[in-house]
């Protein structure tokens, strides 16, 4: 028998232990017998150290020249790439979701981290005019200090690097928190970019729960901004702890996205796209398409064969390249999604397939829950209009394009949203009047890519966005420059 890895926190460019000395596990959703290694328990001391590291480094770095700070990345998502099937077993292994999905992971942490490495060579600002003569105005974008990143399990290398890239390329330095269910992908990627020849402190990890480590990371005051990924009711905490201080802060909350068929749509493609969107990452995407709204002209045949399909979908250990639905996360998010498919029931949806957890042979050592649909819901019931974040879709019918909008726009957030349809008039209507960050034309919710914005509207965010150039705009902030060489006392606004 080997004893399993203890995995360390990484401050100050050293592995240590944290101030405690303890660990947690960090099990295989998919078989809890396997312990994928002992992780640091780490806490307020140990967020001291980070924070006062990364402190320390912000001076060099913020000077460092941008497309410098680029080359390390290039190195890094080399390495990235190299191992990137190894990276993605390793996945696999600590959240659950199959291969293909995990490998999709990590290329979006390498697509990141390329980039981002781009943008150290861009950083654009603006030249413009002035109203006075022989004077030149510009912006430069400028960091903010030391961040601190708290990411959630369900893309566990992608959305750290949704952070720490666009923080570090514009000159700050970092603290990273990654969920207590998935640390193993995120201590892989800082080790990449520790390969790759970042310096001391730019970086640091720690793992940890919320309250011990996430709680007085996100208060520490040397702390200037914070990026969040995780629930609603989180994000609001997080966003009351950074108010007192103004701290800027990113929250990037849940989702009840929708996919709407109207009877002019592509139904096999249709079908498809609600099954990738509502069973893909056993529905624990913040993008899932957990509604669906369907009109009354292909409502029954939708449903048919979208149930005929979700029956069908292989549920088992995401190693096995057969297996299209993997695990939930553990034993609470079982326990959530069964006292939601519980509400359905007495709310009056139809069940229609699933409802129940898998039992028997591989199954009984894994959190595995089958594949559930609730037919006929009305679009006010919790089911659904809260987020569920497990494999549960409820499909619910429509009469026309504006009473799919209206039950698609008829919830507390706005991350995703989708229609299927074959008629350009339907599709451009739908892009003005859809209430969410993101909208797909004949295709699901889910597949957001690096250099588009990512974030929703309402209860979703709170105005950022992540990715794409939009992500620099919170990791920075404007200084807008004026140089006078007239060489004499000119006033803006009176010398007219
Ligand atoms: C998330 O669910 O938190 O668009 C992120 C997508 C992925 C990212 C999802 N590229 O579904």
């Amino acid at each position: 028998m080997t004893l399993p890895k203890t995995y360390k926190n990484y401050i100050d460019g050293e592995w240590v232990v944290s101030a405690c000395g303890e660990t947690f596990e960090n099990l295989n959703p998919a078989n809890r017998d396997e312990l994928i290694g002992l992780f640091q328990r780490s806490g307020p001391q140990d967020v001291n150290a980070a924070v006062a590291a990364a402190q320390r480094a912000y001076k060099a770095w913020k000077n460092t020249p941008p497309p410098k700070r680029g080359e390390v990345f290039y190195r890094a998502a080399a390495l990235l790439q190299e191992r990137k099937e190894d990276l993605a077993e390793a996945m696999t292994r600590e959240m659950g979701k199959v291969l293909e999905e995990t490998r999709g992971d990590v290329q979006e942490a390498i697509d990141m981290t390329f980039y981002m490495a781009g943008e150290g060579r861009r950083l654009f600002g603006q030249t413009t005019t002035s109203e006075l003569p022989n004077k030149f105005c510009m912006t430069v974008r400028g960091p903010l200090g030391v961040c601190g990143l708290i990411t959630p399990w369900n893309f566990p290398m992608a959305i750290p690097s949704w952070k720490i890239m666009p923080a570090l390329i514009c000159g700050n330095t970092a603290v990273l928190k990654p969920a207590t269910d998935t640390p193993l992908s995120a201590h892989n990627l800082v080790q990449a970019l520790e390969e790759a020849g970042l310096p001391r402190g730019v970086v640091n990890l720690m793992t940890g729960t919320g309250s011990e480590v996430g709680s007085p990371l996100l208060q520490h005051s040397d702390v200037r901004a914070v990026s969040f990924t995780g629930s609603t009711e989180i994000g609001r905490a997080v966003s009351q702890a950074c108010a007192p201080a103004f701290k800027h802060c990113c929250l990037e909350m849940g989702g009840k996205n929708v996919i709407m068929v109207l009877d002019d749509a592509n139904l096999e493609l249709a079908i498809e796209g609600a099954l990738w969107g509502g069973f893909g990452t056993t529905g624990q995407r913040c993008t899932a398409a957990s509604r669906v709204v369907v009109q009354k002209g292909v409502y029954k045949d939708f449903l048919e064969r979208f149930v005929e399909r979700a029956r069908a979908l292989k549920v088992g250990n995401g190693l096995d390249p057969a297996v299209q639905v993997g695990p939930l996360i553990n034993e609470a998010q079982r326990r959530t999604v069964e006292s939601y498919v519980e509400i359905g029931k007495n709310e009056g949806a139809q069940l229609l397939c699933g409802g129940q957890r898998l039992a028997g042979g591989e199954y009984d050592k894994g959190w595995f829950y089958a594949p559930t649909i609730f037919g006929d819901c009305d679009a006010a019931m919790r089911i659904a209009q809260e987020e569920i974040f497990g494999p549960v879709v409820s499909v619910i019918p429509c009469n026309d394009l504006d009473h799919a909008m209206e039950i698609g726009n008829g919830i507390a957030y706005g991350l995703s949203s989708s229609l299927y349809t074959r008629n350009v008039n339907n599709a451009f209507t739908a892009m003005r009047e859809m209430e969410t960050g993101i909208f797909y034309v004949n295709a699901p919710t889910i597949g957001a890519e690096t250099h588009l914005p990512f974030g929703g509207t309402k209860q979703t965010g709170n105005g950022h966005r992540e990715a794409a150039t939009a992500a620099l705009d919170f990791y920075s902030e404007w200084k807008s420059i004026y140089v006078d060489y007239s060489d004499k006392l000119q006033r803006a606004q009176i010398d007219t």
